[in-house]
């Protein structure tokens, strides 16, 4: 840990074994948990250059003046909203992520997730199994066929979404702020958008932007037909007003991934049967999570041997090219 020529890498979070073992192998690795953090800080801030974070932790600017050398901050994962890039970059610290390689794993998650949903899915396999079946016929459920899905978020993993929707022949409309080069109807206005479809699958990054836009007023515009689907951030929900919402059928049904406060979901939601809830596993596939890691310590590595990293966020893209 002490060894001049090895550079000090602290990570906020426990990464992934085959991670932690090259991280160990190539720098002088520390892995800190929420209850070490704090003393780690003190006793290793003034030599940590490189910093880990899967997003369970803040790294904002009391952290970064606690560590004066830092050079490196690698998110595991394409959301890093509890980064604060901007002031990162003030410091002259390069932000990484993991973006590209886990899109088409969400994106099909995506579309499970909805059609779990409307088809009640989950509900049907309790159904059989609790030996309803032969008592009599499952009930008749909603369908994709009378809808019009929209995305709020059409970047990278947006896009993949709509591809893979395109196939099912409904009609795809968006809203995110700036249009983007795609075939779909662009909302400029996120209401606008909940009034025109029966669906909406929300897909922007986490943070201050976008904290809790998806609240009482989308759910009233959607109607009682709406579902929602969330595989971004548990912050860009308002999960109490989702939760009366569900419970007043002002929406008619939820597929969440995400959550406020995960891995604790709150009891009313789990008690809710139009409700389809998982356990944030977008991203949580081998393939997937091999490319990430892969990816993860290329930045690391790459920074840590030639001086340059594969994939900055956009706020540190200046830095890259000095
Ligand atoms: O608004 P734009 O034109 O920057 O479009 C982006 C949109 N977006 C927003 N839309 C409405 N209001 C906002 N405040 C807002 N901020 C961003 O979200 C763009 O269409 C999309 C983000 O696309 P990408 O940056 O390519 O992200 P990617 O890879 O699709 O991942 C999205 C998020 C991650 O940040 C994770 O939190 C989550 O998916 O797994």
């Amino acid at each position: 840990m002490n060894d001049p020529q090895r550079k000090t890498f602290l990570s906020l979070d426990p990464l992934p074994d085959m991670v932690a073992a090259e991280a160990r192998a190539r720098t002088a690795f520390i892995q800190a948990t929420p209850q070490t953090l704090d003393a780690l800080v003190a006793e290793h801030g003034d030599s940590v250059e490189i910093l880990a974070s899967r997003g369970k932790q803040a790294v904002g600017r009391g952290l970064l003046d606690r560590l004066p050398r830092l050079k490196l901050i690698a998110a595991y994962g394409v959301g890093y909203d509890k980064v604060d890039a901007v002031a990162a970059a003030e410091r002259g610290v390069l932000v990484t992520n993991t973006p590209d390689v886990l899109s088409d794993d969400v994106a099909d998650l995506a579309v499970a997730l909805l059609l779990a949903t409307v088809r009640r899915l989950p509900q049907a396999d309790r159904f059989v199994r609790a030996g309803e079946w032969a008592k009599c016929a499952y009930p008749l459920t909603s369908t994709l066929r009378d809808r019009t899905v929209g995305l709020v978020g059409m970047g990278r993993i947006g896009q993949e979404i709509a591809a893979r929707l395109a196939a099912f022949r409904i009609p795809i409309a968006y809203h995110s702020r700036t249009p983007a080069s795609v075939p779909y109807r662009h909302f400029p206005d996120l209401l606008d958008l909940a009034r025109h479809v029966d669906a909406l699958i929300v897909i922007v990054p986490g943070g201050k932007a976008t904290e809790r836009m998806i609240g009482a007023p989308v759910f009233e515009a959607l109607g009682p037909k709406g579902i929602v689907v969330n595989v971004a951030r548990g912050s860009v929900m308002d999960q109490d007003a989702l939760i009366a919402a569900l419970r007043d059928g002002t929406i008619e049904a939820a597929g969440l991934d995400v959550y406020e406060g995960e891995p604790m979901v709150p009891a009313e939601l789990a008690a809710m049967d139009n409700a389809v809830l998982l356990p944030h596993v977008g991203s949580g596939t081998h393939f997937t999570r091999d490319a990430m890691n892969r990816l993860f310590l290329d930045n690391v590595l790459g920074w840590v041997e030639e001086g340059r990293v594969v994939t900055p966020v956009r706020e540190c893209l200046a830095l890259t090219s000095r």
